[in-house]
């Protein structure tokens, strides 16, 4: 079959606040060049279309030119607002294609979706390979789609879900992400995400330990690895064919296997790659051996989600973790030559404008190369938002399209706080952050590349569009009392 496969059109004015837009970028999607992957070794034709490229009445003319004969689109929650239009104007031009999404928005709150529009015919609940698989070749066959587990579909007017799919036991098994299918050319990262380009994303992982209130785990706790010399043969791949410098991981737990991250470590080494790259770890799951064999192997930063510098929210949030634990944890990566990225978030349940204050100086006294700071956000399947429905925490609204952590706007607002004291808050961690003579001194003797220089001007940029909200904010306040 013919699938075209389609990230929903999108501009970085739909997920970045106006101060930010200038350092955003565009990553290619790793779930749907992995469902692209599979639809090809199954023998399908796919169209590759990422809406960021694309406005909708090109996306539309490439899907009739391309005459598709189904479409998968991609949908988080925060860009089903644009994906639902789209796959409507799709339907009515080609009224036979067969249209099904799939990724996090879809799987969270496949009902309520599927309602919202007669055009979409079937919905990937979960990890998408094995179930898109199944379902093209029930489609492609007149099969009954019934029989394919993990889908939400329209039987005789009702909707209707199948057994659960399985998680997939072996990783190893699935392909490389389709990136040649991709204009990978016409991608970019944002500039605080790398030290260099060009860069490419991927995963050794899937899954969590964690329970953290926030966050929407697909995956599940069990984590899933991928074998140690299958990672670095695409790594090496990457390096080969795209004259790739750095490679940012998306796992969620890294460092959790540390025989795993040895046996990645030591691949890399065999092999003489000379490729920088970046993961994400928790706290409480790193030590000295580890961290010294991930820097020789070219490990250049660690993101340690901190969240909070007050212990009590970090509880609130079951991180699950101490505010010593992540002192230590950020001292032995800096001790040992890694740089670390941290990120925190404002407005947790219970949380004062005082406490956040707490939390900016944590984020100081921890002193990472890059920090971002993010307004908490429920999204759809998190417990958080499950609490927030049932009346607990806060006030959160309901448009999808607010449903963004770096938006001008927070989409959650606890009891505890107010919208605008979440936003100053914000700015004010930017601008206390990075205003500082030893920092700055830090950051210049630090410039690994002529990336990092546009990424320094255009973070200024977005610095100084902060010190003016914050003085037009400080203003009005003024006019007010
Ligand atoms: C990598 C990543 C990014 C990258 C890459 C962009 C991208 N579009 O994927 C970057 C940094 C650019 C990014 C940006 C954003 N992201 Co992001 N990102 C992730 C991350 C860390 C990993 C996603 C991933 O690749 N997983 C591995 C792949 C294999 O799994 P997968 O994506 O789930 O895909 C599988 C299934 O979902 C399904 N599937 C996925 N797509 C499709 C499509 C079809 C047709 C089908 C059938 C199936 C299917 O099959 C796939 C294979 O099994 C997740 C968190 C996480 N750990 O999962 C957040 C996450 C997806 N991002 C999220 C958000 C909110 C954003 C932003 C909106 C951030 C913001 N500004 O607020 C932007 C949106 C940009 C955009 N246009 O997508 C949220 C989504 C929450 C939600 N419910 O909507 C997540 C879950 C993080 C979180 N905060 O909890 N993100
Ligand atoms: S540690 Fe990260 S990925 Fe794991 S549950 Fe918490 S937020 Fe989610």
């Amino acid at each position: 079959m013919r699938i075209a496969l389609v990230v929903p059109p999108w501009g970085p004015d739909d997920i970045r606040a106006k101060d930010t837009r200038g350092i955003s970028g565009c990553w290619p999607t790793p779930g749907l060049q992995y469902i692209a992957a599979v639809l090809r070794d199954a023998g399908h034709e796919i169209l590759f279309l990422e809406g960021f490229f694309y406005g909708n009445e090109e996306m539309l003319q490439k899907t009739i030119d391309f005459r598709a004969q189904a479409i998968g689109v991609y949908v988080i929650s925060l860009l089903w607002d644009k994906a639902k239009p789209f796959i409507e104007e799709v339907k009515e031009s080609i009224p036979s294609i067969f249209t099904f999404i799939g990724g996090h928005g879809a799987t969270a709150m496949p009902e309520s979706l599927m309602k919202s529009t007669s055009a979409l015919d079937a919905i990937v609940i979960g990890e998408g390979e094995i179930t898109s698989t199944e379902l093209i070749s029930a489609v492609e066959s007149g099969g009954d789609l019934k029989e394919v587990k993990g889908l939400l579909i329209r039987d005789e007017g009702e909707l209707l879900r199948t057994p659960p799919r399985k998680m997939i036991e072996n990783l190893d098994k699935l392909p490389f992400p389709a990136v040649d299918l991709c204009e990978m050319d016409r991608y970019y990262p944002s500039f605080e995400q790398v030290s260099t380009v060009p860069a490419m994303q991927m995963l050794a992982s899937r899954g969590c330990t964690g329970s953290c209130l926030y966050c929407y785990k697909m995956y599940g706790s069990n984590i899933r690895l991928r074998d140690p010399g299958l990672v670095v043969d695409e790594m090496e791949y990457y390096i080969n064919n795209y004259g790739t410098r750095e490679i940012k991981f998306w796992d969620e737990h890294f460092t959790h296997d540390h025989e795993h991250v040895y046996g990645i470590c030591d691949e890399i080494l065999k092999r003489g790659l000379k490729v920088r790259w970046w993961v994400s770890a928790r706290a409480d799951s790193v030590d000295r051996p580890l961290l010294a064999a991930m820097k020789k192997a070219g490990c250049w930063c660690i993101n340690y989600g901190v969240e909070s510098g007050v212990q009590k929210h970090l509880d609130t949030l079951i991180k699950d973790e101490t505010l010593e634990q992540i002192r230590a944890a950020v001292k032995l990566t800096h001790s040992v030559g890694i740089k670390t990225h941290t990120t925190y978030i404002f407005g947790i349940p219970g949380e004062t404008f005082e406490d956040g204050l707490k939390t900016i100086e944590f984020a100081k006294e921890l002193g990472s190369f890059t920090v971002e700071f993010f307004p908490i956000t429920p999204f759809p399947g998190t417990p958080l938002y499950k609490g927030v429905r049932k009346g607990f925490f806060g006030t959160m609204s309901e448009n999808l399209s607010d449903q963004g952590m770096l938006l001008d706007r927070p989409c959650f607002v606890p009891f505890s706080m107010t919208a605008g004291e979440i936003m100053e808050l914000r700015r004010l961690a930017y601008i206390k952050y990075f205003f500082r003579p030893k920092f700055l001194f830090y950051r210049l003797v630090n410039i690994m590349s002529p990336f990092q220089v546009r990424a320094m001007f255009h973070g200024a940029m977005s610095l100084l569009s902060m010190v003016g909200e914050q003085i037009s904010a400080l203003w009005k306040k003024s006019k007010h009392q």
